[in-house]
């Protein structure tokens, strides 16, 4: 009886709702700089890179960790698709006047390359951008060890505790500390997917930055590799997020980096958070097969059923519902956009994902029997939202039907 009683109060208690989220400043936030001897105190923090293997630091050196605590206002561990979120703002203030240029736009990988490499491009437009990144650790940290005042780590490239994270193209969390700046084969190039680029109202871009200036970043919910970035941290109930920008002194030129206010500056505006959203959970009060929550998120109402297909795509609200899709978008649909042989023989699946869903490429002979296929890795960033599995081993003329299954 006393089991019955308390798994009631345990539903009640985590029934999820709708959620405005405003953090007026973070709940932690932290200077990372190998050198800072007054870690999650300081009443600033700047960005900037070193490039170049002598320098013998991370080539995005000076980071700035934002942390929001959410689990006071969201329930958490509801399992991270049971996360909805229409909207997440980051807001930080420039601290220092007119040491930087203003770059509203991802620069591409070749214009951070050696002037005298064959492959450098000229940046067109003045400045670097400012890009927010998730949060990755290692050496056993995690989002709820990893502190103000815990240890930053070897101070050599690749080991830093807590650094910017993003995903690589096999959909993989990975450091982007170094995605650029290192000859080491240890650090190869690759180009990085910001969850986002800060804008202003303060100036035009390529125009210098005054003090007081507020840096806006919308963070990129259409990329469902962000998206599901954020219903994790809402799962666990602790949202990190790294600012960073690969601002150098360049060739003699004056030093340019930005610099913005913490929650420990008496003088400047910290930090903010808007995040809203709604958690999902099992309540079906008309018992259509869509969770009350996930039909007032996407709909306003209960009026529609699970059997409906709302915006005409071809799959109905409830199966939208299990795979992660909007009801409301008829480009937002677990399908098949192209298979077919390459002209290198290798067969490709390429398909639309969503955020915390896993996925299994399954093959038949017959339409009747599936099997999982052996090589079972994915490929993301061919364009946003895409993801394709790719399989060399088919030999030419073969004929297999493949499917896609959420698991
Ligand atoms: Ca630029
Ligand atoms: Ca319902
Ligand atoms: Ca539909
Ligand atoms: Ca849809």
């Amino acid at each position: 009886m006393l089991i019955v009683c308390a798994m009631l109060l345990d539903t009640s208690r985590i029934r999820a709702k709708p959620f405005v989220l405003h953090f007026n400043q973070p709940s932690l936030d932290r200077w990372m700089y190998p050198f800072n001897a007054s870690p999650g105190t300081r009443p600033v923090a700047a960005l900037f890179a070193a490039f170049g293997d002598d320098s013998g630091m991370d080539t995005r050196h000076a980071q700035f960790l934002l942390g929001f605590d959410t689990f006071s206002q969201v329930a958490t561990n509801l399992g991270s698709s049971h996360y909805l979120i229409s909207r997440a703002r980051v807001r930080a203030t420039i601290s220092r006047d007119q040491i930087f240029k203003y770059d509203a736009s991802q620069d591409a990988l070749q214009t951070y390359f050696p002037t005298d490499s064959p492959s450098y491009a000229p940046d067109l437009d003045a400045g670097r951008p400012i890009e927010l990144f998730g949060v990755g650790y290692r050496n056993g940290f995690s989002e709820s060890s990893f502190l103000e005042a815990s240890p930053f780590g070897p101070i050599v490239p690749g080991e830093r505790n807590c650094y910017a994270m993003s995903y690589n193209t096999d959909g993989v969390p990975v450091d982007v500390s170094n995605n650029v700046g290192k000859t080491n084969q240890m650090f190869p190039n690759f180009e990085v997917h910001p969850f986002s680029i800060g804008q202003t109202e303060s100036v035009a871009p390529g125009e210098w930055v005054p003090a007081g200036s507020e840096f806006s970043f919308d963070l990129n919910l259409s990329d469902p590799l962000v998206l599901q970035y954020l219903q994790q941290a809402l799962n666990s109930g602790r949202l990190r997020l790294m600012l960073s920008s690969l601002q150098a002194s360049e060739r003699g030129a004056e030093p340019a980096y930005p610099e913005f206010f913490t929650r420990d500056s008496l003088f400047g505006n910290p930090p903010t958070l808007e995040l809203e959203g709604t958690s999902v959970s099992a309540v079906d009060s008309d018992a259509d097969g869509l969770p009350d929550d996930w039909e007032q998120f996407y709909f306003g109402n209960l009026l529609h059923r699970g059997d409906e297909d709302t915006d005409g795509d071809g799959v109905t609200n409830a199966n939208e519902w299990v795979a992660g899709t909007n009801p409301n978008q008829t480009g937002s649909v677990l399908r098949i956009l192209m298979t077919g042989r390459q002209p290198d023989g290798s067969v490709v699946v390429r398909f639309m994902h969503s955020a915390s869903q896993h996925y299994e490429i399954q093959a038949s002979d017959d339409l009747n029997n599936w099997s999982a296929v052996e090589n079972s890795a994915l490929h993301f960033y061919e364009w946003e939202g895409a993801v394709e599995w790719r399989d060399q081993s088919e030999p030419a003329g073969a004929l297999h039907f493949y499917r896609v299954v959420i698991k």
